[in-house]
């Protein structure tokens, strides 16, 4: 087989060292878009907007995540597409809305694989044109066929879908079972010890978080009572697989350690790198040496633990000289919550932190506070630092990404991924986004329209969760609209005042959820 330009990259640097020396000589602009960068997504995990110090927090300090946002842009208008994490990440991964595929809510410990093999992925689109490409951390996006055979081979699953390698959690932590999934095995699974996962408790005596709740080291307040592990009850039921199963506490370092040994040993070639944070999300159970950093008690430590985690990543880069080669994505796939599901003083302690900084609601509604969250690019040496109002989103990801490397989108996939990476990479004169849809979870719920400075909600189920509206108990209208200019925090809804803007942004969303595409 021919090698690509990039099998090694020793000749091709040298040629840019050379080709940068003489365009520096004769002063002309050099032309980077010719080799294709390394791309590295770092997705928290229910990261709200007034989260980090970099978007306005004061009750702890971010320093790693702000300096990648001093060195790069700081969007304040980034957004991801759903205010849950499956239907968030089905859509980063695909660039089609999740509202547009039946079974995309959040998905059960025994669901099958989500995204069908055959796909396209930002991760098949970058590894056709040569990269190598990783996911590390949590999933959720489901494996197998039916459901994951957990002690056979878990496929399909990220290997079928444009990755080269994966090191999992395969739900979320909350949700059984807690055993890492290297490429397409349950790692350090002992044959003689098979890993069972259900929903029913398996015998009467299965000790769970309502029978042995005095046990728990951590209390929940909804939901998550059923089988412990790491003194935790979970969602869903699960015995066996006991040499596979990881301390909660030891998440981070485990897949900053994998992704520091991938990033090493794939460096030679371009690289596309999906290290997904499990840090917010519940049970909040930070490393030891995290805990009781902040005055905000797990939730906030838990956010000091994603910045160390981006810290690490970006001393690699800089250990390896990969930053002037590495556009770093960071984003969030959901906006805040506070209780989801244990006491860890996540309310008691909040103090005057706003999670979702000015706006209103958070995880699992379509407020801005759902899912406008934080994003910041850096590509040291090609992005110029600044604050950027440009409306982009986790779905635009595969497109831009795709343009950057070179390779071609197909006509019949990533049906609403933009190329939007001008305004991701703060060229000047580029245009963002000039709508977003927004979604809740899964097909069949609730939508918000952004559009310029407008916001439509369109709230098809009558209910609302996690917002002012539910906590002071009153209906959520049909249809809302709100001038996010005057009213970023949307409290004055003036759907009567403009009849008209309203009428064009119900029939723009119905077009675009309709027409099955916005991807021209
Ligand atoms: C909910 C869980 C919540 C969380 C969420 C998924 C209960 C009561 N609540 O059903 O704790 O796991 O699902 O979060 O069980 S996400 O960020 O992965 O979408
Ligand atoms: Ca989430």
């Amino acid at each position: 087989m021919m090698p690509t330009p990039f099998d090694d990259r020793r000749p091709c640097f040298l040629l840019i060292c050379f080709f940068f020396s003489v365009a520096g000589l004769m002063g002309n602009a050099v032309d980077l878009d010719a080799k294709q960068p390394n791309v590295i997504v770092i997705m928290a995990d229910d990261l709200g907007y007034g989260d980090l110090s970099c978007y306005g927090a004061t009750a702890l300090e971010t320093p790693n995540i702000d300096r990648l946002a001093s060195q790069g842009i700081r969007f304040t208008s980034g957004y991801c597409s759903a205010s849950t994490c499956t239907p968030t990440r089905y859509s980063f991964l695909t660039g089609t809305y999740a509202f547009r595929q039946e079974g995309t809510g959040i998905a059960p410990p025994n669901s099958p694989a989500l995204i069908r093999p055959g796909t396209a992925t930002i991760a098949s689109l970058l590894q056709g044109v040569g990269y190598k490409t990783a996911v590390i951390g949590k999933w959720h996006l489901g494996l197998g066929v039916d459901q994951p055979d957990w002690n056979g081979e878990l496929k399909p699953g990220p290997l079928e879908i444009g990755f080269d390698h994966c090191f999992l959690l395969p739900t979320t932590n909350d949700r059984v079972p807690q055993v890492y999934v290297q490429d397409h095995r349950v790692l350090n699974l002992d044959p003689k010890d098979p890993l069972w996962v259900g929903n029913k408790k398996p015998s009467e005596d299965h000790p769970t978080g309502i029978t042995h709740r005095h046990t728990l080291k951590m209390d929940w307040s909804h939901g998550h009572n059923s089988t412990i592990h790491n003194g935790i009850s979970r969602i869903g039921f699960y015995t066996g697989g006991h040499a596979a199963r990881f301390r909660d506490e030891d998440l981070s370092d485990k897949w900053v350690q994998q992704s520091i040994k991938w990033i090493e040993s794939n460096k030679a070639n371009p690289f596309f790198l999906f290290f997904s944070s499990h840090d917010l999300h519940v049970p909040r159970i930070v490393h030891e040496r995290f805990q009781g950093k902040t005055s905000l008690g797990p939730r906030g430590d838990a956010i000091v633990e994603l910045d160390w985690c981006v810290g690490e990543l970006m001393q690699t880069l800089d250990r390896l000289e990969l930053a002037e080669n590495t556009l770093v994505v960071f984003c969030s796939d959901n906006g805040p919550v506070l209780d989801d599901g244990y006491k860890d003083d996540a309310i008691e302690k909040i103090g005057d932190h706003k999670a979702a900084g000015p706006y209103q609601g958070g995880k699992y509604n379509v407020f801005e506070g759902g899912t406008r969250t934080p994003f910041i690019t850096r590509w040291t040496g090609r992005i110029p630092a600044g604050v950027s109002d440009k409306i982009v989103c986790t779905v635009d990801l595969a497109a831009s990404c795709a343009a950057l490397a070179g390779a071609e989108l197909p006509s019949d996939d990533c049906l609403d991924s933009f190329d939007v990476h001008p305004a991701l990479l703060g060229e000047k004169d580029a245009q963002g986004r000039d709508h977003v849809v927004q979604q809740d979870n899964g097909r069949g719920g609730n939508y918000g329209l952004r559009a310029g400075n407008w916001k439509l909600l369109r709230h098809d189920s009558k209910k609302t969760k996690n917002s002012e509206l539910r906590l002071q108990g009153r209906p959520v209208a049909e249809y809302q609209l709100f001038d996010l200019q005057s009213d970023p925090g949307e409290r004055n809804n003036v759907i009567d005042q403009h009849v008209d803007i309203a009428r064009e942004l119900k029939d723009q969303l119905e077009q675009l959820i309709e027409a099955g595409r916005s991807r021209p």
